[in-house]
């Protein structure tokens, strides 16, 4: 059944037979969330999460952090990065044990950065009012992971996808069985800086195209595809098994705060970074 408090995009991805839908909503409904894990929306738009006076405010003060880098031997074009995360901390023998020390030093940043105006926490408190089950952050040995990573992207990406349960299989106390990828945006480029979402996840052959961490255009040629133009203040989900891509800024910056979200077998929603 359509839900009526979304407003639905058919314009985009090819209509009723490709299911690839953009939906935007203040508050998502618990429908849209499970349509997005169906994998029959493409992206949920939530307009106006902050406000634009609030992502000035957040982008002054974050002036004045410190940003580092992910090793452009990974990631190229290189990003810019406040918050940690568990990718930065694999090892083939698992989670490198300096994670925790990470995690507890980056949620301390993060509370002196926002103080009682935490986005993270205001979404995860939005989605438990939505989501009919448990919201939380997610856990590793009942020990809780840290959720929250502010980047600048100048270059755009590569094509690529996120899936943990993939890359780290068990990790999390509560698997995720679906991942999605959050974003809201806090500064947004006059231009360029667009995110699209392709309707194709990793497949073994892909293996043939990779290209650095990211994969060939080819992999996702002739696909379905939506192309967002984020707004300042909004946030925006989307199914991160999906290959995706963000194009280079041709003039002004681009940062966003985001955090991954999985859907698990328990009805609970996991967030990490
Ligand atoms: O910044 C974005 O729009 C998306 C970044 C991204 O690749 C992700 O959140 O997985
Ligand atoms: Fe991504």
């Amino acid at each position: 059944m359509q839900d009526v408090s979304s407003t639905l995009d058919r314009s985009v991805a090819g209509g009723d037979e490709v299911m690839f839908d953009i939906v935007s909503s203040p508050a998502p409904p618990r429908s849209d969330i499970l349509r997005l894990a169906a994998g029959t929306l493409a992206a949920i738009r939530i307009p106006g999460m902050l406000s634009p006076q609030r992502c000035t405010e957040v982008m002054v003060e974050l002036a004045d952090c410190e940003f580092d880098h992910y090793d452009p031997a990974q990631v190229f074009p290189p990003v810019a990065k406040f918050g940690t995360g568990i990718s930065d901390f694999y090892s083939a023998d698992g989670l490198r044990q300096e994670y925790w020390a990470e995690a507890e030093q980056a949620a301390k940043n993060w509370q002196a950065l926002f103080n009682d105006d935490d986005p993270v926490q205001a979404i995860l408190d939005q989605l438990a009012r939505s989501w009919d089950g448990p919201v939380s952050r997610a856990t590793i040995d009942g020990q809780e992971c840290f959720a929250g990573v502010v980047r600048q992207l100048t270059g755009g990406s590569r094509i690529h996808y996120d899936e943990i349960a993939r890359d780290y299989p068990y990790l999390f106390d509560t698997p995720p069985i679906v991942q999605f990828g959050f974003n809201c945006y806090l500064a947004v480029p006059e231009s360029g800086g667009e995110l699209t979402v392709h309707r194709r996840r990793w497949l073994p052959r892909d293996e043939d195209h990779r290209d650095g961490y990211g994969w060939a255009p080819r992999v996702v040629a002739d696909e379905p595809h939506v192309t967002l133009h984020p707004e300042v203040g909004e946030g925006i989900f989307f199914d991160s098994r999906n290959y995706h891509r963000i194009g280079a800024n041709t003039a002004g910056r681009r940062v966003a705060l985001g955090f991954f979200m999985g859907v698990t077998a328990e009805n609970r929603l996991v967030l990490w970074s």
